[in-house]
């Protein structure tokens, strides 16, 4: 009897397919489904049709380049803080394994013109996607190099139709006290809130971020929309947002709650400024074990964002 065994190069097919393209290609089942019963749209090129709806991969912006290599993408996504889920970075993507995030809702809020709750899709559909590679460091004094996906903030408050009483934009995390069990720590300030002001976050930097590394947003990662503010520390970078409001005074955030000293809300990247149980001056390169790097004032952001701290005390509004 013959047996038939496949050649060494017939590779399963999963195997020798792009990651990029095979997920394109389970959304494009999805969407067939619905293109048919939607009344049988003619699709010429289903991938490109799938792969414009979610807006993946966008097209890089050649502006925002850092010097220093892009962390991996495994790292980035296995080594996260996210306290709603757990307490240890490597935890966190066990963690959010049954997180449902299915029709996820955005409000925005406070003083606008008109304030309305959206679908997250809806919403990130009104906006122009882009890739930017940005530097990331956290107050823990280690840093990552991570390609993100999204628009800009700035796009989102012209788009909100800010009041001019506004001077703040506040962010907030969802709560679930089911799917998250961190949240179930009740002496804790959840939900995690973030704020920035106005002229912050209508600065050229900070995104709303819907993806990294060319794929949709890893739940962990703060999936499906979050902050990314890099001249600041990471704790400013708040993930899973479902309300964005524009207020008139400060707001609170949670870190500063917590512990006014060490996580002001300022919170800029600053070598110079310590933080009262360590040193700023340095940080540890995520994935090289031993690598440790000089920290830049702003975080490399000086050229875009030194102009809005004129005049104030670096070392008091830290
Ligand atoms: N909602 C929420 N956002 C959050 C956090 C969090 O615990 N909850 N952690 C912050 C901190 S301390 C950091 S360093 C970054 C980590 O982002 P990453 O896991 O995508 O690298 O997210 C920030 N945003
Ligand atoms: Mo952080």
């Amino acid at each position: 009897m013959l047996i038939k065994t496949p050649p060494s190069w017939a590779i399963n097919e999963n195997e020798i397919t792009p990651e990029s393209v095979y997920l394109n290609r389970k959304q494009f089942i999805k969407g067939v489904g619905s293109a048919i019963a939607a009344g049988g749209l003619l699709l010429s090129d289903p991938i490109d049709l799938m792969a414009a709806k979610s807006g993946l991969p966008a097209k890089r912006n050649e502006a925002y380049k850092v010097k220093r290599p892009i962390t991996k993408e495994k790292l980035a996504t296995t080594y996260n803080n996210f306290y709603e889920f757990s307490f240890d970075k490597d935890d966190v993507h066990k963690e959010v394994e049954d997180w449902n995030i299915d029709n996820w809702k955005v409000e925005i809020g406070g003083l606008v013109e008109k304030p309305k709750t959206y679908d997250v899709e809806d919403l990130v559909k009104q906006m122009t996607l882009e890739e930017r590679v940005y530097r990331f460091r956290c107050v823990e004094a280690w840093s990552m190099v991570v390609p993100w996906t999204g628009f800009p903030l700035k796009d989102l408050v012209k788009f909100a139709q800010p009041l001019s009483s506004a001077k703040y934009v506040k962010f907030t995390t969802f709560l679930d006290r089911s799917a998250a069990k961190e949240q179930r720590r009740l002496w804790l300030p959840w939900p995690y809130t973030e704020g920035l002001r106005m002229d912050e976050a209508t600065n050229e930097l900070p995104l709303m971020v819907t993806g990294m590394y060319g794929k949709p947003l890893p739940k962990q990662n703060g999936a499906p929309i979050r902050l990314i503010a890099p001249w600041k520390y990471g704790f400013k970078s708040i993930k899973s947002l479902v309300k964005i409001e524009f207020v008139e005074k400060q707001p609170e955030t949670y870190w500063e709650t917590q512990a006014p000293k060490e996580y002001g809300f300022y919170a800029n990247v600053n070598p110079t400024v310590d933080h009262p149980r360590w040193s700023q001056a340095k940080e540890r390169v995520v994935g090289s074990f031993f690598k440790s790097q000089e920290t830049l004032m702003f975080n490399g952001y000086e050229e875009q964002v030194a102009d809005l701290y004129k005049g104030m005390d670096l070392r008091k509004f830290y």
